[in-house]
């Protein structure tokens, strides 16, 4: 059957990258495809909003480096976290770099990035070198690469023939290059003529995910649950104030309702895809 049609637990068995079989592992045992990404500038309210959200996630995806008071001790209570609550973390870190660049910066710097986050993600524009160098770091550790072959922006450049070669990159790089940050299924992406298409399962994480807006002021653009997973065919929906939101970030109960109920469409549509 196509990746699309497979169950997370099906694809679990068949992927080999250690980061890959355990978000679909996990999203498995919890059934949630949600990831909530968590951007705000102190570590107590950081801390506080995995601590509600954790039950209904897969994974959290962070930038550390908005964090205005981060120490060290956010990331060994993220990793208790990530034990307690039994999730994946995603360090949302967009190398962009020379090889030798990005694997400093995944490896050493205040964040050790490599150190704790299971996945990380990077823009192909640099070309297939961005991959070596971070997988130097990364691969030994057992970690997973997104490749950004799509962005959720209005205007985004990541289109046509730069998706395409994001996809190729990816597809020379299986062992590292877990899959992409897009808004729908790269399945047969960027094949040459002649080229049949390869036995390979790429996840799928898209941000630009919310139920109550259209998008913000700055470019941002928001697709339901639904229309990522059930007609897109995506694997982990990416969901940051449409669960904390402002009104929502004072409030705990009103936090965890939003959740649920992202964890909720986004498991519906799932079953509706796959036909469980
Ligand atoms: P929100 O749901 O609050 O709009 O947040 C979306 C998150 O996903 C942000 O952390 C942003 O950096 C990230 N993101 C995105 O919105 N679009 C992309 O194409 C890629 C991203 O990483």
């Amino acid at each position: 059957a196509s990746v699309a049609k497979r169950t997370y637990a099906q694809r679990a068995v068949t992927h080999t990258n250690p980061a890959a079989k355990a978000l679909l592992e996990t999203i498995e045992r919890k059934r949630t495809n949600l990831c909530v990404s968590v951007d705000v500038t102190k570590q107590a309210d950081f801390l506080r909003i995995i601590d509600i959200v954790g039950p209904y996630i897969c994974l959290v995806k962070t930038h550390v480096d908005v964090i205005e008071d981060f120490d060290w001790s956010v990331i060994e209570r993220l990793q208790e976290l990530s034990t307690k609550h039994d999730f994946q973390i995603f360090e949302d870190r967009k190398f962009a770099d020379i090889g030798n660049t990005v694997a400093l910066q995944y490896s050493s710097g205040v964040y050790k990035i490599a150190s704790w986050s299971h996945i990380t993600n990077a823009h192909p524009v640099p070309g297939p070198s961005i991959i070596s160098g971070l997988s130097s770091v990364g691969l030994p550790l057992g970690r997973g690469l997104l490749l950004l072959a799509e962005m959720s922006t209005k205007g985004s450049l990541a289109t046509g023939s730069y998706t395409e070669e994001a996809v190729r990159m990816a597809r020379a790089n299986r062992d590292f290059v877990i899959g992409f940050i897009a808004q729908q299924r790269m399945d047969g992406v960027g094949l040459r003529e002649g080229e049949s298409s390869p036995d390979e399962d790429f996840l799928i994480l898209t941000p630009g995910v919310g139920l109550d807006a259209k998008g913000d002021a700055m470019g941002q653009q928001y697709r339901t649950p639904r229309e990522v997973v059930l007609e897109s065919g995506c694997d982990v929906i990416i969901v940051g104030r449409g669960v904390y939101g402002k009104d929502n970030a004072a409030n705990p109960d009103a936090v965890r309702e939003q959740a649920e109920r992202y964890r909720a469409e986004g498991w519906k549509a799932y079953q509706e895809r796959v036909g469980i």
